[in-house]
């Protein structure tokens, strides 16, 4: 049985005493703790927690068998630092990507009184994650390499982060600067190796199966699925309603390089090509329009549609192909894709 959100959800009170615990040793003043403890609520709940949930479920999946209360709180705890780090993630981004909601409320840097203070929120709520670490793993033989694997991951994702911004200049669009190839890096390195790598690499620790192979074939499937997924995303913030997705888009004023523009540009003719010239990446809500209507004329959707099955196949594929002598599990990648295929938030 998989775990629910509200079992989940349960052990989280308590990773906050946890941390509030801490600060209390440096008698941190009333104000701040108080603040410390908004901000980890507003911030590290309210999502789907697909990838603190799966960090349980896999672990289930490779043991093949229920947890203890024990091993469901420590997966759990896990699951969570997985959700700090996201959390830590995104007060950044939706402050570097001038977003206005996320999660269906306003972006914390936008709430009353946050501010730029969001900047310090986000470095807490990554602290956050080590002082987890160290209470409940201290004493685990792979308390390190999973030090090691969050402080990596988290490198991997800043470096995404860079391309992402580097590649959307807020004062001067050049179509040229987009490609494939820098679009790939982009998203294998901002999203997938935290999304997906990091939940199957912490269960393997965690049930003791992290071998070289084990962590090899996981990147090898995760890495492709972590793509398709910032994809989905790329075409949701264009296509998706805002009120089921929770958050407003903002590539096309961005001037991201993102999946769309990018299929775009493949197939415009000359014509199309001057529309996206003069209408993207700019702070204009009826140039969003045009390249909103751009895209419909494009089909981009129907696109969309063509390279999501295709993906699928090509991942259902790989997964066919795992090797489970080393306790490795096909139904492990398969739970991750069921949960995100024709995903529509
Ligand atoms: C997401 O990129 C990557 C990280 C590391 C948060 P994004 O800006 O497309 O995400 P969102 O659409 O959620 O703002
Ligand atoms: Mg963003
Ligand atoms: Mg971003
Ligand atoms: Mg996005």
């Amino acid at each position: 049985m998989p775990a629910t959100l509200k079992e989940f959800e349960s052990v989280f009170p308590q990773l906050v005493k946890d941390v509030e615990a801490h600060c209390e040793k440096y008698k941190l003043p009333d104000q701040a703790l108080t603040w410390f403890s908004k901000s980890l609520y507003h911030n590290t709940l309210g999502g789907k927690c697909n990838r603190g949930l799966s960090v349980i479920d896999t672990v289930q999946l490779i043991l093949d068998r229920p947890l203890n209360e024990d091993e469901f709180f420590k997966t759990a705890t896990l699951g969570w630092m997985i959700e700090l780090l996201q959390a830590f993630f995104l007060v950044s981004d939706d402050i570097m990507d001038s977003s206005k909601t996320r999660r269906g409320s306003p972006c914390w840097y936008l709430m009353p009184n946050v501010g730029m203070i969001a900047i310090n929120d986000a470095f807490l709520l990554e602290a956050a994650i080590y002082i987890l670490l160290k209470k409940y793993f201290r004493q685990e033989k792979y308390y390190i390499d999973v030090v090691e694997l969050f402080q990596e991951v988290t490198f991997q994702t800043e470096l995404g982060q860079t391309c992402d911004l580097l590649t959307a200049p807020e004062d001067h669009v050049d179509l040229d600067n987009f490609s494939l190839e820098k679009y790939t890096f982009i998203v294998i390195y901002k999203t997938a190796y935290y999304s997906f790598y990091l939940p199957v690499a912490l269960a393997l620790y965690f049930a003791g199966l992290a071998t070289e192979k084990n962590l090899k074939q996981a990147e090898d499937i995760l890495i492709p699925m972590g793509e398709y997924f910032q994809v989905q995303d790329d075409y949701l913030d264009n296509f998706a309603d805002p009120t089921v997705l929770g958050k407003i888009g903002t590539d096309i004023q961005d001037n991201k390089c993102s999946w769309l523009v990018n299929q775009a540009l493949k197939i415009a003719t000359p014509e199309q090509r001057q529309v996206l010239e003069q209408n993207y990446g700019q702070k204009d809500k009826q140039k969003e329009a045009k390249i909103k209507e751009l895209y419909n004329e494009l089909k981009l959707d129907e696109v969309f549609a063509k390279y999501e099955a295709e993906v699928f196949e090509s991942i259902k594929g790989k997964i066919a192909q795992v090797d489970e002598s080393e306790g490795l599990k096909k139904a492990v990648f398969e739970e991750f894709l069921r949960k995100i295929y024709k995903r529509s938030k």
